[in-house]
């Protein structure tokens, strides 16, 4: 009875029993496919998802989850209209992103582009794109290099050849000097030689302008022999260049090098070792000490200034023609580091200083729980304080003399560029 049923509603909607055909088995797909009614939800039937009553309760969709097929073709609908708009923008988006690329290709290249002029006038106007921006750029810069290398090639030659002049007058001076030593020395000889072969009465007579002559001669030859010893007669001209291109010539080269910072840091014992090499035990630094120190081939001048609270305005006196600025700090007094971060602060505005070198010295590294080099670059921010100059730390010990000619090093590497000096 329930089958007859069946049958009678399979025939009354004219839906043969196979009403789920798979898209592929049909090459050409009717114009409308029957109504089925629902449509099956599995995952294996997603080939063939129609299903009509019979399918659903006998045949192969058979207890198989399912949904009336006219509201899941509307879901269906809803998400492709769901999609469609999400792929209308994401096209918009792609279309804007390339119109940028050719946009910016264009800025890059540049090239011709139609402009009105003040008359309202349209004509064609050459753009420069970012290339060809970035091109004279590098050409100005290398330009301004370039005159100034010629500038600087210009002063350093006629530094040279200010120190040949001088050097040939002396020369030549010397030259002439010898050759009017030479002609006294053969006058007081022939002078001798008369006077050997006069008669006893005049020889008697001549002693005493025989003696002036002698003597003459005598300290002539004093002189000569300290001048002798002084001199070098070398034709070299040993050239140097300061890393700002001046030349140096000789075989030292002078810096002149102030030294600063707290009372009681340890600058004048820094002082002393470089020059002594010996511990001496400094007094309070009233007003300056001044030494040459010689290190390898440089010769630094270094002016020690006290560092007391009183005479900290006078420091600024002896910035002038500093190349370099050695600031001491005592490592073992945390309790001053602040102090000495302020004079460093207000030294590094100075305009005299700007182009000065800076090493650091943190001083007094022997004692125990004294502030390394890495805590008191990080107490001080070193790095943001001494920005854009030449500037370096040193961990030191002044009275063994540990770590004093590191820094020297590091100063010479800076100041000398190249040439005869051997500083490494
Ligand atoms: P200043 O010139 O910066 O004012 P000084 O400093 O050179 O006069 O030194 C101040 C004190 O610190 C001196 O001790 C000196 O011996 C000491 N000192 C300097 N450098 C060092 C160091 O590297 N280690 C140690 N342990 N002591 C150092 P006095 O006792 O004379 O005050
Ligand atoms: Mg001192």
């Amino acid at each position: 009875m329930r089958m007859r049923l069946i049958l009678l509603l399979c025939t009354a909607r004219f839906v043969p029993h196979t009403c789920v055909p798979s898209a592929p088995s049909s090459p050409t797909p009717p114009e409308r496919w029957p109504n089925t009614g629902f449509v099956c939800l599995e995952d294996g039937c997603q080939p063939g998802p129609l299903m009509c009553c019979v399918c659903k309760e006998y045949g192969k969709h058979q207890g198989h989850k399912h949904a009336v097929l006219e509201a899941e073709a509307n879901q269906i609908r809803a998400s492709i209209l769901d999609m469609a708009h999400c792929i209308r923008s994401f096209t918009e988006e792609v279309s804007e992103y390339s119109r940028k690329l050719v946009g910016i290709v264009q800025q890059i290249e540049g090239g011709e582009q139609i402009v009105e002029d003040s008359m309202g006038m349209a004509h064609t106007e050459h753009v420069p794109g970012t290339a060809e921006s970035a091109r004279s750029c590098v050409r100005a810069y290398f330009a301004d290099l370039h005159e100034t290398l010629c500038r600087q090639e210009e002063m350093a030659l006629s530094v040279v050849d200010a120190h040949v002049r001088e050097r040939l007058i002396w020369l030549r001076q010397q030259q002439e000097d010898m050759t009017i030593l030479l002609s006294q020395v053969s006058t007081a000889c022939l002078h001798c030689e008369k006077t050997l072969q006069q008669d006893d009465c005049r020889v008697i007579l001549a002693k005493q302008e025989i003696n002036r002559l002698l003597e003459t001669l005598q300290k002539q030859q004093q002189q000569f022999t300290e001048l002798a010893d002084h001199i070098q007669l070398d034709a070299g001209i040993p050239v140097t260049f300061t890393k700002d291109n001046r030349v140096h010539i000789g075989p030292k080269m002078e810096i002149r090098v102030v030294t600063l910072g707290l009372d009681g840091a340890g600058k004048t014992t820094i002082l002393f070792k470089l020059k002594q090499d010996e511990f001496m035990q400094p007094i309070p630094t009233i007003g300056f000490n001044v030494e040459t120190v010689e290190y390898k081939n440089l010769k630094f001048t270094i002016w020690d200034v006290g560092g007391k609270h009183k005479l900290r305005p006078l420091w600024k006196h002896y910035y002038l023609n500093t190349q370099a600025v050695v600031f001491v700090i005592d490592s073992c007094h945390r309790d001053r580091l602040m102090e000495s971060h302020s004079e460093l602060a207000k030294l590094l505005t100075e305009k005299e200083l700007r182009d000065a070198l800076l090493l650091i010295f943190a001083n007094k590294q022997d004692v125990p729980g004294a502030v390394s080099v890495e805590e008191m670059t990080e107490l001080l921010s070193l790095h943001k304080l001494c920005c854009g100059r030449s500037w370096h730390i040193q961990g030191c010990d002044a009275r063994s003399g540990m770590g004093l000619h590191e820094g020297l090093d590091w100063l010479s590497r800076q100041l000398v560029a190249a040439g005869v000096l051997d500083v490494a």
